[in-house]
C-alpha cells in the first residue's frame, strides 16, 4: 500500500518530484486504505488547496467559484429517438432517419466540442449535471455524442475518474435520447491495435453501458480493419455508423488521390459490410459547402442508408457547409451547443437550427431550451479556462496542415512543451511535409499523431523532406513512425512510399495483413487476475475493459482512487483548484448523502513542513495534515 500510495500521489503522477518525495509527503503513511471516503476526499482538497493541481501547475489561479445551474426546462422526458430504436431495432431505426423531412441534428457537446476545446477536460460533475435538462428540454435531438474518441483515456487519466460511471450517469438521467460513442475501429478508445476479442468485449460492455450508436472510423479509411466492430455492435443489436474519413477536396483536380470515386467506393464498403449508417467524418474541417453538396447528392444515390455528417470549424466556414449538405439532403448533422462551438469545435447549434428554421428541413428543436443549455455550457466553460488554446479565430491554414480538430490544440501544447512555442507555424509545415512524405494519408487519431511526431522532429532537429528522405543521412525516427510503417496501424489507400518505409524500418520486414489477424486472442480471464492483482481489488468487467484499453493508466487510476476517494462528486472548482477559507461546499457523495464541508482556517508551516487544515464536516471539527510543497 505505501508504494501504491506513491505511484498514486498526483506530484508522483505528474512526474514534479524530487528524490525528497518521500521525506516530504507525509501524506503517504496515513495508511490510505483504512480511511472513509470523507477522509480520503478531505485529504484530496487539503493538498490541492495547499499544493495546486499538478494539471493547473503554471496557469492563472481561478477567479470564480460559482457552481454553474443547469436549466429546468421542463419535467417530463418525452420519448425520443431511444424509444424509437427499441421500438424500431437498428435497421428499422435507420429507415425511419432516412424517411425524415426535418433534419435530424446530434449534440456534440459533451465529447467532441471540449476535445477540440478544453483539451478533453470536461467531467462527469459538469456532463452529469446538465444530463436532465437534455432528456426534458431537448427530446427531439437525434442523439448526445457523449464518449469515447479520446474522453476514455482523459478521464483515467487526467481527471481521476471513471468513464464508465459518466456513461452510466449519463444513461440514467437521459433515457430518451439516443447515446453516441466515437470508436476507432480496431483501435477501440486507444491509439494502437488490439486483438479482435477486446474489441468486441469493449463493444459488449460499451452497448450493456448505454451506448446506442456507434460511429465507428478507421485511422486510414481501410474497412478491414473496421468489420470486428462493426459486426460486434450489430450483433448487440445497437446502430452501426460506419464513417468515412474525409480528406484532400473532391473538387480539386491536382488532388486526384481522394476523388469522389474513392468516396463512392467506400461508402459502399461501409453498406456492404452492414452499417446501418454512413457518416461523413470531415474531423479536420475542409469539405467546402460546394463539395459538400456534390458528395451529400451523390452517396445518397448509392446507398440506401441515411448520411450523417460531422465537421470542425477550424476554417470559419463549416456553418456553410452543414447548410448546403442539409439543401442537398444529408439526413443528419453533428452541431455543438453555441457556447462551446467555433473554431476547432463543431458549428453553432443554436445558429445553424435558427438558418434552416421554417423551412422544410427545420430541426423541431426548441430555441429557447438551446439558448438556455447553452447559459449553462458558457457558465461551466469559464471553469476550464487554464485549458483553452490561445486559437481565437479561423483559420484559412487548415487547408496548408489538415489537421483534426481534436488534436489541433494538443499538438500545440506537445510544441510548447518542447520549447518549440514560436515555431507554432514551422510545425504546422511540417505537419504538411510529414504527410506528404506518407503518401498524403488519411489523418485521424491515430495516424494523425505520427504524422504530428514526426513534424514535431522535423522541427526540433531542422530537418526538411530532403533529409529525411537522404539515403546518405542517418535518421533516428519516432517509434510511433516505425510502427505505422511496418504496418501496426494497418494499410494506406495507395500503400506506403517504399524508399521512405525501407529507410525507416531499417531492415525490418513489414506486415502485409491486418494487424487483428496476427495479435491472437488475449486470454481475457489471466488479464483480469493480473489486473486484479496489481490493483488489490475484485475486477469487474468495466474496470477489465478499461485496462484492455490502457492498462498501465487503469492501474495508476485504480490506486489514485483509493488514495483519494471517489473525486468526480467534488465540484470542478474544487477538483482542480482546492477551497478558499470560508469557503462552504456541498458535495453529494452518493445518492441521498451528502457531506458539508467548510474549510475554517490554515496553519502556519510547521517545522516539518506539514500544514495543517481545520474543516468543519458536517458539522464536525476536522484537522487535516497535508505536506507544504507549494
Ligand atoms: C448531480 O448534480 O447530478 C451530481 C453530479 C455529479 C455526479 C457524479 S458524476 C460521476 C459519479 N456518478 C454518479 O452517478 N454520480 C457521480
Ligand atoms: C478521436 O479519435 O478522438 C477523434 O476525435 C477523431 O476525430
Ligand atoms: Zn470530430
Amino acid at each position: 500500500p505505501f508504494l501504491e500510495a506513491i505511484l498514486a500521489h498526483p506530484d508522483f503522477r505528474a512526474t514534479r518530484y524530487t528524490t525528497r518525495f518521500i521525506d516530504e509527503t507525509p501524506a503517504l503513511f496515513n495508511s490510505p486504505r483504512r480511511r472513509d471516503r470523507a477522509t480520503k476526499l478531505l485529504t484530496y482538497i487539503a493538498d490541492i488547496t495547499v499544493n495546486g493541481h499538478p494539471e493547473m501547475a503554471g496557469r492563472p489561479p481561478r477567479a470564480v467559484a460559482r457552481i454553474p445551474e443547469p436549466p429546468r426546462l421542463g419535467t417530463t422526458r418525452r420519448e425520443g429517438t431511444k424509444q424509437g430504436l427499441d421500438r424500431l431495432g437498428a435497421d428499422g431505426f435507420a429507415r425511419w432517419m432516412r424517411a425524415q423531412d426535418r433534419v435530424l441534428i446530434t449534440d456534440t457537446t459533451l465529447r467532441d466540442a471540449h476535445q477540440s476545446l478544453l483539451a478533453t477536460r470536461l467531467r462527469s460533475y459538469d456532463i452529469v449535471r446538465a444530463a436532465e435538462a437534455y432528456a426534458t428540454g431537448l427530446p427531439d435531438l437525434l442523439s448526445l455524442e457523449c464518449w469515447g474518441g479520446a474522453t476514455f483515456d482523459v478521464a483515467l487519466r487526467f481527471l481521476s475518474e471513471d468513464p464508465w460511471e459518466r456513461l452510466a450517469a449519463i444513461r440514467e438521467r437521459v433515457p430518451n435520447i439516443l447515446l453516441q460513442m466515437l470508436l476507432r475501429g480496431a483501435n477501440g478508445v486507444g491509439y494502437t491495435n488490439y486483438p479482435d476479442n477486446v474489441v468486441r468485449f469493449f463493444v459488449a460492455r460499451a452497448a450493456e453501458g448505454g451506448i446506442d450508436l456507434f460511429r465507428i472510423f478507421d485511422c486510414l479509411n481501410w474497412i478491414d480493419n473496421m468489420r470486428v466492430a462493426i459486426d460486434a455492435v450489430c450483433e448487440a443489436g445497437k446502430i452501426a455508423e460506419g464513417a468515412i474519413c474525409y480528406t484532400g477536396d473532391i473538387l480539386d483536380p491536382d488532388r486526384a488521390k481522394y476523388s469522389l470515386r474513392y468516396y463512392v467506393d467506400l461508402a459502399q464498403q461501409l453498406d456492404a459490410a452492414g452499417c446501418h449508417v454512413i457518416a461523413i467524418k470531415d474531423m479536420a474541417g475542409l469539405l467546402s459547402p460546394k463539395a459538400a453538396k456534390v458528395l451529400v447528392r451523390v452517396l445518397r444515390n448509392v446507398t440506401d442508408r441515411p448520411l450523417h455528417l460531422h465537421t470542425h470549424d477550424t476554417s470559419g466556414t463549416a456553418a456553410a457547409t452543414l447548410i448546403a449538405a442539409i439543401d442537398a439532403g444529408v439526413d443528419a448533422v453533428d452541431l455543438a451547443m453555441d457556447a462551446l462551438s467555433g473554431t476547432t469545435s463543431q458549428p453553432c447549434l443554436g445558429s445553424v437550427v435558427a438558418a434552416i428554421g421554417k423551412s422544410d428541413r427545420d430541426s423541431g428543436l426548441d430555441a429557447e431550451a438551446i439558448r438556455r443549455m447553452s447559459l449553462y455550457w458558457e457558465d461551466v466553460r469559464a471553469l476550464y479556462g487554464a485549458f483553452e488554446s490561445d486559437l481565437r479565430a479561423g483559420a484559412s491554414e487548415v487547408y496548408l496542415h489538415e489537421m483534426p480538430g481534436g488534436q489541433f490544440t494538443n499538438l500545440k501544447e506537445q510544441a510548447r512543451a518542447l520549447g518549440l512555442a514560436n515555431r507554432w507555424h514551422d510545425v504546422a509545415a511540417a505537419y504538411r511535409q510529414a504527410n506528404d512524405l506518407f503518401g498524403d494519408i488519411v489523418k485521424v487519431t491515430p495516424s494523425s499523431k505520427v504524422v504530428g511526431d514526426m513534424a514535431l522532429m522535423m522541427v526540433s532537429q531542422g530537418l526538411t523532406p530532403e533529409d529525411v528522405l537522404n539515403p546518405d543521412r542517418d535518421i533516428a525516427f519516432p517509434a510511433s513512425v516505425v510502427d505505422m510503417l511496418k504496418g501496426d496501424l494497418g494499410q494506406p489507400y495507395g500503400g506506403w512510399p517504399e524508399a521512405l518505409r525501407k529507410k525507416v524500418l531499417k531492415g525490418q520486414a513489414p506486415l502485409t495483413v491486418r494487424p487483428g489477424a496476427l495479435l491472437g486472442t488475449a486470454d481475457l480471464g489471466a488479464l483480469r487476475a493480473k489486473t486484479a492483482a496489481e490493483i488489490g481489488r475484485p475486477v469487474d468487467n468495466r474496470d477489465l475493459a478499461s485496462a484492455l484499453m490502457y492498462p498501465k493508466v487503469f492501474a495508476d487510476f485504480a490506486r489514485a482512487t483509493e488514495t483519494w476517494g471517489p473525486v468526480a462528486v467534488l465540484p470542478t472548482p474544487t477538483f482542480f483548484g482546492g477551497m478558499k477559507v470560508g469557503e462552504e461546499i456541498v458535495v453529494e457523495i452518493e445518492p441521498g448523502k451528502s457531506l458539508i464541508i467548510v474549510l475554517q482556517a490554515i496553519g502556519a508551516a510547521e517545522p516539518d513542513g506539514k500544514v495543517k487544515l481545520f474543516f468543519e464536516l458536517n458539522g464536525q471539527p476536522r484537522v487535516i495534515r497535508v505536506a507544504d510543497r507549494s
